[in-house]
């Protein structure tokens, strides 16, 4: 009996599939055996040693990343040698040469070439990073199917600070992170390191970041303890071999919180002195320290302002502190102050008269937006403004108003549609990307930071595709010319699936997600109009905050005559911080992009627009064909349930059922409440909602834990 059980057990383990479920850990950079046989013979004839000699620690963890890589990829140990053996054995040489001239006109030295050299293939760098970038995009090539025998490849990033910034607290939590709790784990830094950070680390390099600001920009002043400094001093161990710097947010009132002064006045020279000596302190543990990224004088946060200074003198008193010492600062721009009569303008009226005043090493730091990371808005008016300032474009990775970890929203159109912004302030072509990269305005530095998705969930990011969000950001990071597309094909190819019909259906279902979203939430330029607590759902009716310009009718200003925020010149003129090319397509309602509109016009509910309905039509149009989207997105996502991870396809697709329904909770709660003003019923061929206004803001009443 006890046989024949044994027997079925292990004829049942026999016949199960060899893989495992996929749990998502192990990201894009899986390594599974490539199925092609004869493709696998053709890598396995190029690469049939690594060839690497020197001490550089980054160096070695190309070597070894190559080692795994291959291992994985091909089924067979790759030895690691120092010096390419004599004979006719063909094999990978990884080498450093800042002074090689094969990196094409980049001065990076993170950039690297790739080319066949004799019977080898030869991967050089301008440094170790260099080298480590050159490896991973080998494997990229290899992960995604291509042939590598005649590969020749040189590439350099467009930006020279490419971070992530986690708004991780020391209590273990993460604001806005919705990836389960912080992944660094301060109780047991700095004697454990969780293997993850190595994961995580290898992650960052395999898509070209180089710098991680650890906690959160509402900072704690513990971070510059000398206890906090040897746990940031242990990541910052684990780091490096991936070529990745660490950096701090700062408190602004540390001086006082942990320093024992009266004040965290900027001129004030104790306070200047107290900044120089824990800077000093910070790079005698960590010697390769990135620098500070601040939030002052926004949302409560102390600044210089509370003692009469700008945001120039502050900024600039952390520059002098850096000293010598390569760091820099990230000053960030996100500030706005009650009473005004449009918060859209309060960052460019705070900083553009600041343009040339900020030391040599200090960044402005400005969100891709002029309002807070909505599904959509115009470029910040910043950009372009400010041309004696390196400006950090900072995007959002972690879905705080784009349905969390629930909905599927592939964030490169988003980034792209900034990056790819004109702001035509030096003639067209002067585009986000420009101002940014340092290349319109010759900035020596440039930087780009994404506020990251990521949290101690086993797959990283909660929604597995959320990783998709993270990879597009290092990806554009490194090169902004990248098409969403692109990224998405390779994402899916190393991490979902290589079935062509698959990879091409889940790329259109990634590729249209973003815009699916903002029809079903914020059509046609409406924003700010969620569910205020925790910033999901709708809350459109919203009129009462601690600020009014954390309501939601502040934003809209739907009334009986039509609905939009007057931005033109009748109304708060916020157009005009942008340059007149800009004004003149956006002033006019009739050239406004409709995507647009209502973000810079008050439209009157039977309006025409160009798509030949009146805005209330247009508006509801888009309402109800963006919820029904959803469920083409659910029916894409069933259809390639073959070619996915059986586990990971059910989770995709219960987090696609919920979005649906929530999809429908957003058009009705906006078309019923509008419909108030509007007064006019809801068009053919659309079914008005079976449901009142009433029971919808219960739910969300609900759902807000009111
Ligand atoms: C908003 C978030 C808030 C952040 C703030 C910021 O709601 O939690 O602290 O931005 O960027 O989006 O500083």
């Amino acid at each position: 009996m006890l046989l024949r059980s044994l027997l079925l057990l292990l004829a049942i383990v026999a016949a199960a599939p060899r893989c495992v479920a996929d749990d998502g850990y192990r990201l894009w950079l899986k390594y599974d055996l490539v199925a092609d046989a004869t493709q696998r013979a053709q890598f396995r004839a190029v690469a049939q040693y690594i060839a690497a000699s020197g001490n550089d620690v980054v160096l070695k963890t190309a070597a070894a990343e190559l080692q795994r890589g291959l291992q994985g990829l091909l089924g067979q140990a790759v030895p690691v040698v120092a010096a390419a053996p004599v004979g006719t054995q063909r094999g990978v040489v990884l080498t450093i040469n800042p002074t090689a001239n094969v990196f094409g006109s980049s001065t990076s030295r993170d950039a690297y070439h790739i080319a066949p050299q004799g019977r080898h293939l030869a991967v050089t760098g301008r440094s170790g990073a260099g080298v480590l970038y050159g490896v991973f995009a080998l494997l990229r090539q290899l992960q995604t199917g291509q042939a590598i025998a005649n590969l020749t490849l040189t590439s350099s990033p467009r930006i020279q600070y490419r971070l992530l910034n986690h708004w991780d607290n020391p209590n273990g939590t993460v604001e806005r992170g919705y990836a389960g709790a912080s992944i660094w784990k301060w109780n047991e830094l700095p004697q454990r390191l969780d293997p993850r950070y190595t994961d995580y680390a290898r992650a960052n390099a395999s898509i070209g970041l180089n710098g991680v600001a650890i906690n959160n920009v509402n900072a704690s002043a513990r971070y510059l303890t000398p206890e906090y400094l040897e746990k940031v001093k242990a990541l910052a161990g684990v780091f490096r071999p991936y070529g990745i710097r660490v950096y701090l947010s700062v408190f602004w009132a540390a001086p006082k919180v942990i320093g024992g002064l009266k004040t965290a006045d900027p001129l004030d020279p104790q306070v200047q002195q107290w900044w120089a000596a824990k800077t000093e302190e910070i790079y005698r543990v960590i010697p390769d320290f990135g620098g500070f990224l601040v939030k002052a004088n926004s949302e409560g946060e102390p600044g210089p302002q509370d003692y009469g200074r700008n945001h120039a003198e502050g900024a600039n008193m952390l520059a002098a502190a850096l000293g010598a010492h390569d760091g820099i600062v990230m000053w960030r721009a996100f500030v706005y102050k009650a009473g005004s009569d449009d918060r859209f303008k309060q960052a460019y009226e705070e900083f553009k008269p600041l343009d040339g005043k900020f030391a040599p090493k200090v960044l402005v730091q400005v969100k891709n937006g002029p309002i807070d990371f909505q599904a959509r808005e115009p470029f910040h008016p910043l950009f372009g403004a400010m041309p004696r300032t390196p400006l950090v474009l900072e995007v959002q990775l972690t879905q705080e108003y784009l349905g969390m970890a629930t909905h599927l929203v592939y964030l490169a159109p988003l980034f792209k549609e900034c990056l790819n912004a004109d702001t035509q302030t030096q003639g067209p072509g002067s585009t986000v990307a420009r101002v940014v990269d340092g290349s319109l305005d010759q900035h020596r530095l440039s930087g780009i930071a994404g506020v990251a998705n990521i949290g101690a969930d086993r797959n990283w990011t909660g929604h597995p595709l959320g990783q998709a969000n993270w990879y597009a950001f290092g990806r554009l990071a490194w090169d902004h010319t990248l098409s969403s597309a692109a990224i998405a094909t390779e994402w899916t190819k190393m991490t979902l699936t290589r079935e062509p019909r698959a990879v091409a259906s889940i790329v259109d279902l990634m590729d249209r997600s973003r815009d699916i979203y903002v029809r079903y939430t914020t059509p046609l330029g409406l924003h700010h109009i969620m569910g205020q607590n925790i910033h999901y759902g709708p809350e459109p009716w919203l009129a009462q905050a601690g600020r009014p310009d954390w309501t939601a009718v502040y934003y809209h200003k739907a009334d009986s005559a039509g609905l939009g925020f007057n931005r033109t010149a009748t109304g708060s003129n916020a157009l005009a911080l942008y340059s007149a090319g800009v004004q003149q397509e956006w002033g006019d309602p009739q050239t406004c992009p409709l995507n647009y509109l209502l973000w810079f016009h008050h439209v009157g509910w039977r309006q025409p627009l160009p798509t030949g309905r009146s805005l209330w039509h247009e508006l509801v149009t888009r309402y109800y064909t963006g919820a029904d989207s959803v469920t083409w997105m659910q029916q894409r996502w069933a259809s390639v349930q073959p070619a996915v991870d059986a586990a990971l396809h059910a989770d995709v697709a219960a987090r696609l059922e919920i979005q649906r329904r929530e999809a429908l909770w957003w058009r009705d709660a906006c078309v019923l409440y509008f419909q108030t003003y509007s007064k006019q019923p809801i068009p053919a061929p659309f079914a008005p909602p079976t449901r009142t206004l009433a029971e919808v803001k219960n739910l969300v009443d609900l759902y807000q834990l009111k």
